[in-house]
């Protein structure tokens, strides 16, 4: 506990931090415990944060903040602010011929389609759809440490091809979704929805490149390992061949989202979620086309240079930081 009474209670995976009062996050004390929390803990759960300028110097308490290199992403509200559902309501989609949903997200670590990482998010969610909308996070720090050490030496040095997916065909059903199948809604099941985009492009080929990342990192500010794979993103493992690199990746992916290593976080108005997207992964449950949900959430500048391009001649086509 700090001289201003901040508390931090652990959870199984990350941590609660005790109600702030907004001019603490000006406390150089307080900062340096928040850090200190984060950096233990992966992920902080804050409660109460009812505006965006609290969002804002809450999130500055862990470094630079970064505009989003996804332009579509962002927010009216504030250039440092990407949002999710709301205004940005996406399409609608069919999971196992079962659930029609919206803002559901497979296992993912944000930006890892480009060569350096954000160091981190804290998402806040301003609408709550009802009990539905849950974001999980996966610790896969403590994943490393759990593996066998053949499976660790295996690791080393490994390095995974990731490129980012934006169009509908190209969802994914692979490792770290947990569906089996997924379709995009058609206009009877999601009659609120916008227009489909057509499939896959040469634009986002052009402006997103492949890159290459290591498939465990040492954490640079703990020295801790973790498994670096980002499923969601990944194509395949470099120098290995088909048949092998995706036993390996099913063996990840099952490996790291056990519930043991995950927290399901269900949302109340104004909670507001931070990760250490170094360690954790982290997936969007989604919720039903008639609920709305609306976050809104900010990127910690790393940079955490991990990746390089592909193809090393590639050179992006669009904007990356900034329009
Ligand atoms: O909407 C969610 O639950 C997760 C969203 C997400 O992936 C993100 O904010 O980076
Ligand atoms: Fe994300």
């Amino acid at each position: 506990m700090t001289r201003r009474g901040l508390q931090i209670r652990p959870m199984p995976i990350g941590a609660e931090v005790g109600q702030l009062a907004e001019g603490d996050y000006a406390d150089p004390e307080v900062q340096e415990a928040l850090y200190q929390a984060w950096l233990e803990h992966g992920v902080l759960l804050f409660r109460d944060i009812a505006s965006t300028e609290q969002h804002l110097s809450l999130s500055r308490c862990f470094g630079e903040l970064e505009i989003h290199p996804v332009v579509e992403q962002r927010s009216d509200e504030h250039p440092l602010l990407i949002e999710l559902g709301g205004q940005k309501r996406s399409h609608a989609y069919v999971f196992d011929e079962r659930d029609v949903r919206i803002n559901r997200i497979a296992w993912h670590r944000d930006t890892a389609y480009t060569p350096d990482i954000c160091k981190g998010a804290m998402l806040r969610m301003v609408d709550v759809p009802g009990s539905e909308g849950e974001t999980m996070v996966a610790d896969t720090a403590r994943a490393y440490d759990d593996l066998p050490l053949d499976m660790k030496q295996r690791l080393a040095g490994l390095e995974f091809k990731a490129t980012l997916r934006l169009d509908p065909p190209e969802i994914q059903s692979q490792p770290g979704a947990f569906w089996k199948s997924a379709r995009l809604a058609t206009a009877i099941e999601d009659p609120e929805g916008p227009e489909p985009k057509p499939p896959g492009n040469e634009t986002t080929a052009e402006r997103w490149p492949s890159v290459v990342h290591p498939a465990v990192l040492q954490h640079p500010e703990t020295g801790r390992m973790s498994i670096f794979l980002s499923p969601t993103y990944v194509d395949h493992f470099l120098g290995m061949d088909e048949q092998e690199g995706s036993a390996l990746l099913r063996y990840l992916a099952d490996h790291m989202l056990q519930p043991k290593y995950i927290y399901k976080h269900c949302w109340a108005r104004n909670d507001a979620l931070l990760w250490d997207n170094r360690r954790f992964l982290h997936a969007g449950m989604g919720n039903s086309v008639d609920e709305p949900r609306r976050g809104l959430r900010t990127t910690l500048a790393g940079p955490v240079r991990t990746g390089r391009y592909f193809d090393t001649s590639a050179v992006p086509s669009g904007p990356i930081l900034a329009d």
